[in-house]
């Protein structure tokens, strides 16, 4: 087994000092990345651009030196795969043609997936080589229920109502769809894992918008499928599950889904975490992305209190979502700062 701190720690182990990374450490908060972006037309460009994306990946580690590179790459990148039109408007967020039903579905294609995919592995094959021997390489990819929300909403949304209307109204196809992209996933992260990712992350961001039953449908069933796929093929490499948003239900995530760690937001309690959840996972979490972006005394004691509470077993520092763009670089090293020296 890797002696990589961050990669004991997913297993299960109490580490010190506790390992940390942070979701979205890299973009747009970092002024070295927004030169880099700059060099790119657009999102999509510097995604398929293994020399940006590499470089994009390093940025965060020169200045904190956190345990985990993260592959710079978006979660849409799949649809596009899929031969979906997808776009990224400055300022606006991702744009897709939506889905409207079964023809739509019929038209994607899997024949260029992996040619359309090929930048991520390249700049996972590049990371192998370029990242300090301690840090370990995650790779990453949408859960399907989140990826097929921005399929069928075309683009982000607030209430879900097309999406969770297929879920209600138009089952058969939300169940094509579902199955495409699991099978499609569970390939996508194992060329990740052949070209050098040590961890695999699985963001289901809007996880937290299903009432029970669906949930169970359609973000805990694809992502056994999912671990059991990788886990027959890479026993080895841990999957870490980020069912954002879904409360008392990450019991049922974590138990029936069989990710070696779970990352938690920041509503989730602590001592109900490590009561319930950490017999069974690891923990990764939870600080505010809101209070890293306010920084001062509340934030270091409040990165005190989870290193306390959860670091009594297998648990990874991060934040309960990604950081946010006006977060000043400075509070980012500050958090650093106190994380280590929490030992
Ligand atoms: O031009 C830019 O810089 C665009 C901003 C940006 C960046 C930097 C987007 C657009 N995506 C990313 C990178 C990204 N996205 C990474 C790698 C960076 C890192 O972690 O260091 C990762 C892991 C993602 C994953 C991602 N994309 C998620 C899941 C995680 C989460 O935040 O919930 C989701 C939902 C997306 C969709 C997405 N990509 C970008 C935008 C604006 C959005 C929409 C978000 C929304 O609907 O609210």
């Amino acid at each position: 087994m890797s002696d990589k701190l961050l990669i004991r720690a997913l297993k299960g182990e109490r580490t010190r000092p506790t390992p940390f990374w942070l979701m979205r450490q890299a973009g747009r908060y970092l002024p070295e990345y927004r030169e880099i972006r700059a060099k790119a037309r657009n999102f999509l460009d510097f995604c398929a651009s293994p020399g940006l994306t590499v470089e994009a990946t390093l940025q965060p580690l020169r200045r904190y030196n956190m345990d985990a590179a993260i592959l710079f790459s978006d979660i849409l990148v799949v649809p596009h795969a899929l031969g979906q039109e997808v776009s990224f408007q400055e300022g606006e967020g991702p744009k897709l043609k939506a889905l409207c039903g079964k023809d739509d579905i019929a038209r994607l294609s899997i024949e260029q997936f992996h040619e359309r995919l090929e930048p991520s592995y390249e700049t996972l094959r590049q990371l192998v080589f370029a990242i300090p021997e301690s840090t370990a390489l995650i790779g990453f990819a949408g859960a399907p229920w989140t990826v097929a929300t921005y399929m069928i909403e075309g683009g982000s949304s607030k209430e879900f109502v097309k999406a969770k209307g297929w879920a209600y109204r138009q089952t058969a196809d939300l169940e094509r769809l579902i199955d495409l992209l699991t099978e499609m996933t569970a390939e996508y992260l194992l060329m990740q894992i052949a070209a050098g990712a040590e961890v695999i992350q699985l963001f289901d961001s809007w996880a937290g918008v299903l009432p029970e039953e669906e949930f169970r449908k359609w973000s805990i069933r694809p992502a056994r499928k999912i671990v059991e796929r990788l886990r027959a093929r890479c026993p080895k490499v841990p999957i870490i599950g980020f069912p954002k948003g879904a409360g008392a239900l990450y019991e049922a995530y974590v138990k029936e889904t069989g990710v070696d760690a779970v990352s938690l937001d920041s509503t989730v309690p602590l001592s109900w975490a490590a009561k319930t959840l950490q017999p069974h996972a690891a923990l990764q979490g939870n600080l505010d992305n809101v209070l890293l972006l306010a920084g001062g005394e509340a934030m270091e004691r409040e990165t005190k209190r989870i290193i306390n509470i959860l670091g009594e077993g297998g648990f990874v520092f991060n934040l309960g979502h990604g950081i946010l763009q006006q977060t000043p670089p400075e509070h980012v090293a500050r958090l650093a700062d106190i994380i280590r020296e929490a030992g």
